[in-house]
């Protein structure tokens, strides 16, 4: 197998391709719906994973050496940046996501961070414009440092709360200055473990004022750009309060945010939360909230963020059904946020994985054209509703009965033959669809 550095650049060479350093799906520039295929898909590489992250667990540390032999603290984070850019390079990826902390050196006080972060942040811009790449979105990590430890705006200190501000101002400033289009608030420690020593109702409360100031903030410094709620239902806190997308869309509404506020769902925290990823995707869309994607899967054996590379195909292709559905991503992508297995631990396995991820999205985003073309599926929900569309049902639809007439019409029509859901030739036209020669 080649070495890293003797990958130029990967390029599609068809599904019988056995070079495993091709994408057998993903044809960046291929127009499939009106569309290029890198425009349907939006990929963006995850920085923590892809640039920080080395291997560590609970029971071992690293496994990977991600230091390109520098030790002083600036030069390692513009050496990731550099290396950050190969890789998109390399993949044919055009975003990128990040919080503060992946990006730039901690310092020894939050002033020397801000100082770093915006040399860092200068940086990225100039290799932003000179590999013709872009900001997906980026966010702020309020919850790995100890003073997170009972969560960033919903911590019961309120010197935590303006500390949190602090940093998300200074994210918010770094997406305006890179362009980004998404600005993320995936929940960190943001719940509880025990209601022993938990006030719900004040820290739900600062949680809502929290992200109508950093709304208020942003816009007023002129951000276009879509707000993201990511949803988790566990970890790190026993109780998110960000659970699912129902739940999401509960706390967006109770305190005003649905003008500005999308969900970012991520195919792990759905699972997570017992639902399909493609169940979230739709409780989204129908709420008018559907913004981007975090593209990974879980381990249905482990029940914990595993953060994969998505390579199921079932479920790729379920996804890019409900974002073809929604006309496509607007402000939002798809966003690789995947690390790869302890045990793949070289420079070419992170190639290896983003292609994995690449090409099951571009497999996915094949399949779900063709389940739309194909109109089985879409034939057999519309005809399941047809009862809607005449009679009482069309009366239902309209709004326009009450209970006197609806138990007027039962009465007389109480012989009912309700259809059968065909649920098994459901799935069997989707594996026609997904195997087909
Ligand atoms: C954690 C997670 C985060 C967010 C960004 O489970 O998904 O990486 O995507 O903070
Ligand atoms: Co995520």
């Amino acid at each position: 197998m080649k070495k890293y550095n003797e990958i130029e650049k990967v390029v599609y060479k068809g599904p019988d391709s056995k070079d495993p350093f091709s994408f057998k799906y993903y044809n960046p520039d291929e127009v499939i719906l009106g569309k290029k295929m890198r425009e349907h898909l939006k990929f963006a590489m995850s920085y923590w994973h892809t640039l920080d992250y080395c291997g560590v667990d609970m029971f071992g540390g690293p496994t990977e050496d991600k230091s390109w032999g520098e030790t002083e603290p600036m030069k390692l984070y513009k050496k990731r940046a550099d290396v950050a850019f190969e890789l998109m390079d390399k993949l044919s990826i055009d975003y990128y996501c990040f919080h503060d902390v992946d990006v730039a050196p901690k310092g020894k006080n939050l002033k020397e961070f801000f100082d770093n972060f915006k040399e860092i942040v200068d940086y990225l811009a100039v290799l932003q414009k000179k590999h013709n790449k872009k900001l997906l979105w980026c966010t702020a990590n309020n919850f790995g440092d100890k003073v997170f430890m009972a969560g960033a705006a919903t911590s019961p200190n309120a010197d935590v709360f303006a500390l949190s501000a602090a940093k998300v101002k200074a994210c918010l400033d770094a997406n305006i200055k890179l362009g980004g289009t998404g600005y993320v608030f995936w929940g960190g420690r943001e719940g509880y473990d025990t209601l022993l020593n938990t006030n719900m109702k004040v820290e739900l409360d600062n949680l809502g004022y929290f992200m109508q100031m950093a709304r208020d903030y942003a816009r007023s410094k002129g951000y276009k750009g879509d707000f993201y709620i990511e949803p988790k239902p566990k970890e790190p806190t026993k109780h998110q309060y960000d659970f699912d997308a129902a739940t999401a869309c509960n706390f967006l509404r109770t305190y005003n945010l649905m003008d500005d506020f999308r969900l970012n769902i991520e195919a792990n925290h759905a699972t997570l939360a017992g639902h399909t990823f493609e169940h979230e995707l739709r409780t989204a869309r129908v709420n008018g909230v559907f913004g981007s994607i975090d593209a990974n899967q879980g381990d249905m054996l482990l029940g914990r963020d595993t953060d994969q590379f998505p390579t199921n195909v079932y479920d790729t292709t379920l996804c890019m059904y409900e974002v073809l559905k929604e006309g496509g991503f607007t402000n939002g992508g798809l966003n690789f946020d995947a690390k790869t297995r302890r045990q793949s631990n070289t420079l070419e396995d992170i190639l290896l994985a983003y292609i994995a991820g690449m090409d099951a999205f571009a497999l996915g985003l094949r399949k779900a054209v063709k389940m739309i073309e194909d109109g089985r599926i879409d034939e057999f929900k519309e005809e399941r509703y047809r009862s809607y569309q005449t009679g009482i049902g069309e009366k239902i639809s309209q709004k326009s009965t009450n209970f006197e007439e609806l138990s007027e019409y039962a009465l007389k029509h109480d012989d009912i033959n309700v259809q059968s859901g065909r649920q098994e030739y459901l799935e069997s036209v989707l594996n026609s669809i997904l195997f087909e020669k």
